[in-house]
């Protein structure tokens, strides 16, 4: 399967799916369609069969208001009906604008609230130790989120416990919901610090599945006795040229003007849009 062109077919989905919902957090969905296609068409371990496999990898999506981008992709490996899709963020849906653990196939944590994943994603990687269950758990945070204080307890936690069964995957932005994460609360040194807490940190091009993949799958191959980084540098809103880096887009459809730009660069025509 071409991956570049299922982004492109993803991207799309995202678009119709918040159009037609009426709302959407766009800008943070674009940022992470690559890092989610190659952890799903090519890394982890689950059955499209049994979406409750015990022996499954897990992916702990913590920014949950990017959902969109996870529920497309759900979508395309079968776990989310497409009528589940068109459903979203209608009356009486359980595909809202945060995903919500047990209501669908897939989603592994109930987020929204940022700060959570990461310690959800130790309790089941500490679990799956005692269980002696080896599967992976792959936890995606968004770079404002690592503003919340429980980010930082947690990446202590993780190092700490030396938990080899965890990579944490940065969607490294550098944008949050009204502005510059440097201006608003700077990160520092992320390296630095996420390895001072005893993880492995990889620098990538968010956006390059091909390295996204050699990265997610050094994780397999190369035993290293620690959690890992792995800081994917993409562009939030990244494939529609007015969302690209632009704040404002952090929440927030088209005008009917704006559309055009949207459907030329998506390469789909407003009857797509409804279908
Ligand atoms: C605890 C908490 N505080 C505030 C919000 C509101 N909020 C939703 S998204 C967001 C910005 C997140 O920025 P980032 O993690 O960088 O996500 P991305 O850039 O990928 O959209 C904020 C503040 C929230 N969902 N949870
Ligand atoms: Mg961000």
């Amino acid at each position: 399967m071409d991956l570049k062109q299922l982004a492109k077919e993803i991207r799309k989905d995202i678009f119709k799916t918040a159009y037609n919902g009426g709302s959407g957090h766009l800008g943070g969905a674009f940022s992470c369609v690559e890092i989610l296609v190659s952890l799903y068409f090519s890394v982890l371990k689950y059955d499209k069969n049994n979406p409750l496999w015990k022996y499954r990898d897990k992916v702990i999506f913590s920014k949950g208001h990017g959902c969109l981008a996870l529920y497309s992709v759900l979508n395309k490996i079968g776990y989310i009906s497409k009528e589940q899709l068109n459903s979203y963020c209608k009356l009486n849906s359980n595909v809202g604008g945060e995903p919500k653990y047990m209501e669908l196939d897939g989603v592994e944590a109930t987020t929204g609230s940022l700060g959570r994943g990461l310690s959800f994603s130790i309790g089941i990687a500490i679990a799956n130790k005692l269980d002696k269950i080896d599967s992976k758990i792959y936890t995606i945070l968004g770079d404002g989120e690592c503003q919340e204080g429980t980010v930082w307890e947690a990446v202590m936690s993780a190092g700490h416990r030396r938990l080899d069964n965890l990579t944490v995957i940065l969607d490294y932005n550098k944008l949050q919901a009204m502005g510059n994460i440097d201006e608003i609360l700077n990160l520092g040194d992320i390296k630095k610090s996420w390895e001072s807490f005893g993880f492995f940190v990889y620098e990538v091009d968010g956006h390059n599945i091909d390295k996204l993949i050699e990265v997610l799958k050094d994780n397999l191959n190369n035993k290293i006795e620690k959690p890992r980084l792995i800081i994917a540098n993409t562009i939030k809103g990244k494939g529609i040229s007015i969302m690209e880096n632009q704040p404002i887009w952090h929440y927030r459809l088209p005008s009917e003007k704006e559309l055009d730009i949207f459907l030329n660069e998506l390469e789909m025509t407003k009857e797509e849009l409804f279908l």
